[in-house]
């Protein structure tokens, strides 16, 4: 009886303790969702790039109106990623065009342009490096910085 006082409080000590370091991993991990999903929100301000894993999948939009969904798209590099491009800007003509950089002499990549509700795919593969994209129908309006590392 006086064995089993003694334990109970043990066992609901362990199981409290277990139960906050749960709690505590939630909140953490909430916290940094939360954390990136602020950053993306500000993107276009440059910058580091986020951690993770390399980016083999990639999607960019184009948005009301007339502007793309990212400033700043990173990617993995040295190896094939594809980039699905998404033209929901109700009735405009899009591309999205990778350049060398920003003088767009060398074009590297490229999809088709189409008029939304549209969406095209296509593969790079660049080497580390930052690049320059834009839509070539709104060169001017649409434009950002492609990572590959
Ligand atoms: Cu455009």
């Amino acid at each position: 009886m006086r064995l089993d006082i003694t334990k109970l409080p043990m066992d609901l000590l362990v199981l409290g303790g277990l139960g906050v370091a749960v709690m505590a991993t939630f909140l953490i991990a909430f916290a940094l969702t939360t954390g990136e999903g602020g950053v993306e929100g500000t993107a276009g301000g440059g910058g580091e790039a986020p951690a993770g894993p390399p980016v083999t999948a990639a999607e960019i939009r184009a948005v009301r109106s007339i502007r793309f969904d990212q400033r700043q798209l990173v990617i993995a590099a040295g190896q094939d990623v594809t980039i699905h491009f998404i033209n929901e800007d109700p009735g405009q003509v899009h591309d999205f065009t990778v350049w060398r950089d920003r003088t767009t002499s060398e074009r590297l990549a490229g999809t088709n342009s189409c008029t939304a509700p549209c969406d095209e795919t296509i593969t790079v593969h660049l080497p580390a490096g930052q690049y320059y994209f834009n839509c070539t129908i709104h060169p001017q309006q649409m434009t950002g910085t492609l990572i590959a590392q």
